[in-house]
């Protein structure tokens, strides 16, 4: 299976302005409709959750990969587009209905009004196509148009970070969370249910023309039942590992160890979402936490040598041992060419979960920033031109130059995988990510030393009954 690159989800057509295109900053000009019955009709309906397991078609009795052949998977096709041409309109009207409720001047940001936009005229596509889905063809047309759907929506994490980040001021704190936590939620079962509709079918289109029996017997949909975290990580890792070297011009080691085996049942675009965050965050924090130090490739440990620490010095006898490791068992003191210590991922196969630990030696988190850093938008990365602070002496909250000043401008040089920081939303959104299918997140902060996260995720094929979507 080919995995979408990383950090894909959150691709960036960078301009030198910022997010928007000219002819994108001229549609956020024009008049959505904001009184729309059809909306209001959809968005009074109930929402239709649907199991994992009847999501991936594994629903059908007598259904096996092998024996349904060409005619069940045009079945579960069928079944898994009619659901999500029902269903779509309905969650994207309470989107729009949602936005359409926040503050009045939060509204006319122009990265939240291209996010309205975009499920707007969503929403309009979708309902505007037949509602009838027969045969293959149907099948097709319908999965071309989510896929464009799909791909147009790719940047509305950076634009919602972006656009709450210059709204800060205007809501508080609480119903920024609200509004957030719930319309990422609400954007992961949509594109779930989009997704997987798509991915069905370019299945099936696969399965026809190839001339191996069933290609990928371990891939259903969005779902891979034989996913490898080693390999996941270490494609993240040099994507980040890039980013990295492309904002400080060095960047640390990923050494992955543990049970680096281990397979397990997941939805890898989840996981890699979620891995590229945590590992950009630790590979800054390491890299900012040299320069602090003053590492360098000449005096990588940051210390005179009269200075180094004595080599391995054992007090046998107590209970509580003291080890001084030598160099090559502790991996703080593997540093690479540019002083930076080697950020470690460690897998762990349990029962039924997998656990990461990512730890890093980027100095940690101080004490005031901790309790924030799962705010939306909260970030330690220093930019002269704050927006929310630049619009405060303005008319014009979002004239247009404050808009493209401060985070957006530094940031978004990056292009692919978004920036590697600035944009605060890494922590809150990873965190979600974990928990939608049971998982959860911990970061642990060793104040002036490092920080160490746990992801823990659920084998999802034991809930597969449970999981609503
Ligand atoms: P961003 O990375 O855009 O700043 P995040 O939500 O990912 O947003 O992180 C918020 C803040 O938490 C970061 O700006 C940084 O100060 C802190 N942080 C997160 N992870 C680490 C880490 N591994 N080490 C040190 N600080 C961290
Ligand atoms: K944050
Ligand atoms: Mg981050």
């Amino acid at each position: 299976m080919t995995l979408r690159s990383a950090g894909s989800s959150m691709a960036i057509t960078s301009t030198k302005r910022g997010f928007l295109t000219n002819t994108e900053q001229k549609e956020v000009e024009d008049v959505v409709s904001f009184y729309d019955d059809k909306v209001t009709q959809y968005a009074n309906q109930e929402i239709q959750t649907v199991t994992l397991k009847t999501l991936l078609g594994l629903g059908r009795s007598g259904s096996s990969n092998h024996e349904q052949g060409t005619a069940g998977d045009l079945a579960i096709n069928l079944d898994v587009a009619r659901y999500a041409r029902k269903e779509l309109p309905v969650r994207l009207a309470r989107l729009i209905k949602a936005t359409q409720k926040l503050p009045f001047i939060v509204g006319t940001n122009p990265y939240i009004k291209r996010v309205y936009k975009l499920y707007y005229d969503s929403f309009q596509s979708i309902t505007a196509s037949p509602e009838e889905i027969r045969n293959k063809d149907d099948l097709d047309r319908f999965a071309a148009l989510l896929k464009g759907l799909v791909a147009s929506h790719a940047d509305v994490v950076p634009m919602l970070s972006q656009g709450f980040l210059e709204c800060k001021k205007y809501m508080a704190k609480e119903d920024i969370k609200r509004f957030l936590d719930d319309m990422i939620r609400a954007r992961i079962g949509i594109r779930l249910i989009a997704e997987q509709a798509i991915s069905l079918r370019e299945q099936r289109h696969e399965h026809e023309t190839s001339s191996v029996e069933t290609p990928h017997d371990d891939i259903v949909g969005v779902v891979h039942t034989e996913l490898r975290p080693a390999d996941l990580i270490r494609t993240c890792a040099s994507f980040v590992q890039e980013l990295c070297d492309v904002n400080y011009g060095s960047s640390p080691e990923v050494v992955i160890n543990g049970q680096t085996d281990t397979t397990f049942t997941y939805v890898p675009v989840h996981l890699e979402y979620i891995l590229c965050e945590l590992l950009k965050n630790s590979v800054r924090a390491t890299v900012e936490q040299s320069q602090k130090m003053g590492r360098s490739a000449l005096n990588p440990h940051g210390i005179e040598s009269d200075r180094r620490p004595s080599p391995t010095n054992y007090e046998s006898g107590n209970s509580a041992v003291i080890v001084n490791q030598d160099d090559d068992q502790d991996i703080t003191k593997r540093v690479n060419d540019f002083g930076h210590p080697p950020v470690e991922v460690t897998i762990a196969q349990g029962e039924r979960e997998v656990t990461i630990r990512i730890r890093d030696h980027g100095g940690g988190i101080s004490q005031e920033d901790f309790d924030a850093i799962f705010d939306y938008s909260f970030t330690t990365v220093k930019n002269e031109n704050d927006a929310s602070k630049d619009s405060s002496s303005d008319d014009s909250p979002y004239g247009v130059d404050s808009i493209f000043k401060g985070v957006s401008r530094l940031a978004m040089q990056a292009g692919l995988g978004g920036p590697i920081a600035g944009l605060g939303f890494g922590l809150p959104l990873t965190r979600i990510y974990a928990q939608y299918f049971g998982g959860d997140m911990h970061l642990i902060s060793l104040q002036g030393y490092g920080c160490d996260v746990f992801l823990k995720l659920k084998q999802i094929d034991e809930s597969l009954d449970d999981l609503q979507i």
